[in-house]
């Protein structure tokens, strides 16, 4: 049966292309700093996000860890949504490994508005921790791939200016966010003192992030990254892969989001399901099952036995995930699987 595998970006597999790329990369021991592939996809993604330097890292989970641990000291609280990757799906890494306090909020949609943050940046006093850092989220996965609003990055950037908190951004997809709204990475990256992005999810790496920040920072972060067990050696072969998707799988992503927007046409047409088609922005589609008197698990189960994966996003919320190796055809099919097993099911 072929299986039409909509989990997440991260299940591609590198192309013959990239392989091609990865195989015949110049390597060097990246611990020493003598890997120039490496080295050139630091200074590459750098300049894209106009910033001063870069660092390669194995994971996106990686990359902010670094970044908390870097900006922040033991004690310190950080503002973020409850929704966020980094405070459900982190396994509390900043807790353990950087002594941090996580102050979440709930931002309507995913999106943390500036007056969120006002009001729960810590007033100076001795009996409270200090508020150091503020993270967002571009795209916001849980909340459907939504891209945050430029607009309200500015204001919580000057209010954090004022206040003297550094920013982070969590961008796994800011590709994703700048392709849709044709915003620059620069213009997103401007407003952060670091962010990190993924090479393992749209762009079709095998795996690899990047962060990047001013030159002093990355300097820390490097120290970070050793402690924590990321200094890889031959690293070039990944980043190989990472310098060829730059080239040829960032401007296609548009195409992924053109099925995901037709996904979601098909399953808001499904009665008994919701889903909110304005949240459709960019290569994710999460939609809510509740009253179809299906629970998360037992609609996977029968998903997958016709041949269609997805993951649970709540007991009665799923999410689907367009992709490079997903093609219109797996499209329709996932959409005549869809309605298969919910408009018949009794
Ligand atoms: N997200 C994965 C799962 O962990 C949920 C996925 O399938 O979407 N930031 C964001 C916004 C992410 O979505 C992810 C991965 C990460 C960071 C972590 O990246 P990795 O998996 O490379 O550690």
């Amino acid at each position: 049966m072929k299986i039409i595998d909509l989990r997440s970006d991260t299940v591609t597999k590198p192309s013959a292309a990239m392989k091609q790329a990865m195989f015949s990369a110049p390597l060097g021991d990246d611990v020493f700093g003598d890997d120039p592939t490496v080295n050139k996809l630091q200074s590459e993604t750098a300049k894209l996000l106009g910033k001063q330097a870069g660092l390669f890292v194995p994971s996106g989970t990686m990359g902010n860890q670094i970044a908390l641990k870097t900006l922040t000291r033991p004690g310190d609280e950080v503002i973020l949504d409850h929704e966020s990757h980094i405070f459900r799906y982190e396994v509390a890494g900043a807790a353990v490994m950087s002594g941090l306090q996580f102050h979440t909020i709930n931002g309507p949609g995913g999106i943390m508005t500036a007056e969120q943050v006002k009001d729960a940046i810590r007033p100076e006093d001795i009996h409270q921790p200090q508020t150091a850092l503020v993270c967002l989220e571009n795209t916001h996965n849980r909340a459907g791939g939504v891209v945050y609003p430029l607009s309200e990055i500015k204001k919580i950037s000057a209010l954090c200016k004022k206040r003297k908190i550094k920013m982070h951004l969590d961008g796994a997809r800011l590709w994703n966010a700048s392709v849709a709204s044709g915003v620059s990475l620069k213009e997103y990256s401007k407003y952060f003192d670091s962010v990190m992005v993924c090479f393992s999810k749209g762009l079709g790496c095998p795996a690899g992030s990047v962060l990047v920040g001013s030159k002093e920072f990355i300097e820390k972060a490097r120290r970070n990254r050793k402690m924590m067990g990321g200094g890889m050696r031959q690293a070039g072969i990944l980043a190989g892969a990472g310098r060829y998707a730059l080239k040829h799988n960032l401007k296609r992503m548009a195409e992924d989001h053109k099925r995901a927007k037709r996904l979601a046409q098909t399953i808001s047409q499904i009665p008994k399901i919701r889903i909110d088609l304005a949240s459709v922005q960019t290569n994710i589609v999460v939609f809510d099952i509740k009253q179809t008197g299906m629970g998360s698990e037992q609609a996977m189960e029968k998903l997958a036995r016709k041949g269609l994966w997805l993951v649970s996003f709540g007991p009665t919320r799923l999410r689907a995930v367009t992709h490079l190796d997903v093609s219109d055809r797996d499209i329709a099919g996932a959409g005549e699987i869809l309605k298969k097993v919910f408009i018949s099911h009794k």
